[in-house]
C-alpha cells in the first residue's frame, strides 16, 4: 500500500485519483450494501480494472461496471457482519494504474438471530435470583417506611 502510494506521487499528474468512495472509508453500516462505489477524479477504463473484497467470510473478486468516473461493484449478499476491506485496482484513461484500499464495518440486523438463544438463558438465571429477595426487599420498605414516619413526626413535636 505504502510502495503503490509512494511509487505513484511522481505521475500523479493526469490520472484519477480516488474521490470518494460509498460506503465511505471507515463508515459504520447497520445495513448490508447491495453495491459499492468508487468515484475517480477522472475516467476509468473498463479493461483491466479490478475490485476485490476481504472480509471474515474470506476474499472475493468483485466485477466492475465502470462508467466514465465511476466503478461500481455489486456487494455478496451475507457480507454482513464485520470488518470489510475493499482492494481497487483500476487503469485511469492516461494508462496509468492507480490502486488502493478502504474498509469499512457492517453490522447487520440480521447477526441478532445468533444472539436470541443466550437471551433466553438471561431471562431464566433472573428469574432463579428474582425468587430469593422478596422477603428483603419487604423488610427494607417497611424500615423505610418506619424510619419515613419517624422522620416526618419530628416536626409536628418541635413546634409544641
Ligand atoms: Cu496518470
Amino acid at each position: 500500500m505504502v510502495l503503490l502510494q509512494v511509487v505513484g506521487a511522481p505521475v500523479a499528474t493526469a490520472h484519477s485519483e480516488l474521490e470518494e468512495t460509498q460506503p465511505a472509508d471507515g463508515a459504520r453500516l447497520l445495513k448490508t450494501p447491495t453495491e459499492i462505489e468508487l468515484i475517480f477524479a477522472e475516467p476509468v477504463r473498463q479493461e483491466g480494472s479490478g475490485i476485490s473484497a476481504n472480509g471474515p467470510q474470506g476474499d472475493r473478486v468483485l466485477t466492475p461496471k465502470v462508467s466514465g468516473q465511476t466503478v461500481r461493484a455489486q456487494w455478496p449478499k451475507r457480507w454482513q457482519g464485520g470488518k470489510f476491506s475493499v482492494t481497487y485496482r483500476i487503469v485511469s484513461e492516461d494508462g496509468h494504474v492507480v490502486a488502493g484500499k478502504f474498509a469499512f464495518r457492517i453490522d447487520a440486523k440480521s447477526t441478532a438471530q445468533t444472539i436470541e438463544e443466550p437471551a433466553q438463558d438471561s431471562s431464566v438465571s433472573a428469574k432463579d435470583s428474582g425468587g430469593v429477595p422478596i422477603w428483603v426487599w419487604l423488610a427494607g420498605f417497611l424500615v423505610l417506611a418506619v424510619a419515613g414516619y419517624g422522620i416526618t413526626q419530628i416536626p409536628p413535636t418541635k413546634d409544641k
